[in-house]
């Protein structure tokens, strides 16, 4: 629409000049006709006294004399390369402004602004010189807080895992620093970027103590460490052995104990169904019997030195079968198992002496169709033949 009315205007100023009519046309605004006429028609007056002030790490005030009663606007150009460097047009503000609030900048850098106004009359725009070089420098930002929470816990026997938590919303990165003489001296083992939280430092030794603290950092400097928090990645046990007893059904482990550090250890089994923890076991331990072996199943096992929290290297494995006559059946569910066992840890159990209500007890080790014991007065039933009296009133034997 705007640009329609230019051309219409254009085409009859045009018409006018040729004519040597009127120049007064209604349709053609005065100022089109001063500008094309005095050749650069109604520049606006530069601007002067440029001002930058840093309001804060990320925020330029700049500010300026408006010296002119014609202009559209201002243009505000900045550099950033120095008062001799590029300027480019930042932004552009209406007739009579004179602050511009540069927002968005980064701590502890030099920027510079001029200014200079325009008028704009029809398609023509017309500019002011600049006004002078006003620059500035961000201040640098406080600085961060300290991280806390530092958590060492060994990933393996020659690695080990940190975690903290992240107090800072205005760090640049953060810096671990690890101490092998106990805190009295400390060397840098990683800077990294903002918002970390965890790190992982391999090439450590086993046996050997190892202590952490993490330091958050931006351009105004480094924030006090965090706490200190130390750990001892153990050596993994080794000579893993895995027997299978003929009078029972069970696999007897045995390893040896490379540790003088482990808060205990822990044995994994897999029965073919992926790895997991059968046993946790006190500092010093080199055997453990699993009890819980059944029958026509291979039974791999790893043991590992625990500290922290965390583990040494797996020792090597070993594996074994249950070779006994009494080992149980395997399952996968109650369903697999005979009448009065249950499907534990893949292995059929009885359950009529376990001391806990399962299978089809109505209560502890009692009552339902697997278990010879009748439950006693007070005990949970289910029907009159879950007790011993055979009277069961309201699910109470009687
Ligand atoms: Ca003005
Ligand atoms: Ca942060
Ligand atoms: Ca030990
Ligand atoms: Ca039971």
């Amino acid at each position: 629409m705007s640009l329609q009315r230019f051309r219409l205007t254009g085409t009859l100023w045009i018409a006018a000049l040729f004519a040597g009519c009127d120049r007064h046309h209604p349709l053609a605004p005065p100022g089109v006709q001063a500008s094309a006429v005095a050749g650069s028609g109604a520049t606006p007056a530069a601007p002067s006294n440029t001002n930058a002030t840093a309001a804060s790490p990320s925020q330029m005030n700049v500010s300026w004399q408006d010296n002119s009663t014609n202009e559209t606007g201002f243009e505000v150009h900045r550099s950033v390369t120095g008062p001799s460097g590029s300027f480019a047009l930042l932004a552009s503000l209406s007739a009579n402004a004179t602050t511009y609030s540069n927002t968005g900048l980064t701590a502890s850098t030099q920027y510079c602004y001029k200014i200079r106004s325009f008028g704009t009359t029809g398609n023509k725009t017309t500019y002011s010189s600049f006004s002078n070089n006003a620059c500035a420098t961000t201040p640098a930002p406080p600085r961060p807080a300290a991280p806390s929470g530092a958590d060492a816990r060994p990933a393996r026997s020659t690695a080990v895992d940190l975690s903290w938590t992240d107090n800072s919303n205005n760090e640049d990165g953060f810096r671990v620093e690890r101490s092998l003489d106990a805190g009295s001296t400390w060397t840098s083992a990683g800077t990294f970027g903002p918002n970390l939280t965890s790190f992982q430092d391999v090439g450590r030794v086993s046996e050997q103590p190892v202590c952490y603290r993490v330091i958050a950092f931006n351009g105004g400097g480094d924030s006090p460490p965090s706490n200190t928090d130390c750990t001892t990645p153990p050596a993994a046990p080794s000579g893993l052995t895995a027997t299978a007893l003929v009078d029972q059904p069970s696999i007897d482990l045995t390893w040896k104990d490379n540790s003088g550090v482990e808060d205990g250890f822990e044995v994994l089994r897999d029965a073919g169904y992926g790895w997991s923890a059968v046993a946790e076991l006190p500092a010093n331990s080199t055997s453990y019997r699993d009890a819980s072996a059944g029958s026509n199943t291979t039974y791999s096992y790893h043991v590992r030195a625990k500290k922290d929290g965390g583990f040494s290297d797996l020792s090597d494995g070993a594996s074994a079968q249950c070779v006994a006559a009494t080992c149980p059946a395997t399952c996968n569910g109650n369903l697999d198992c005979d009448l009065g066992y249950i499907c534990t840890n893949y292995v059929c159990v009885p359950h009529c002496g376990d001391g806990v209500r399962d299978g089809d007890e109505s209560d502890v080790d009692c009552g339902g169709d697997a278990c010879a014991a009748r439950c006693a007065a007070g005990q949970t039933c289910s029907v009159p033949a879950d007790c011993a009296s055979g009277i069961c009133s309201y699910g109470i034997c009687q």
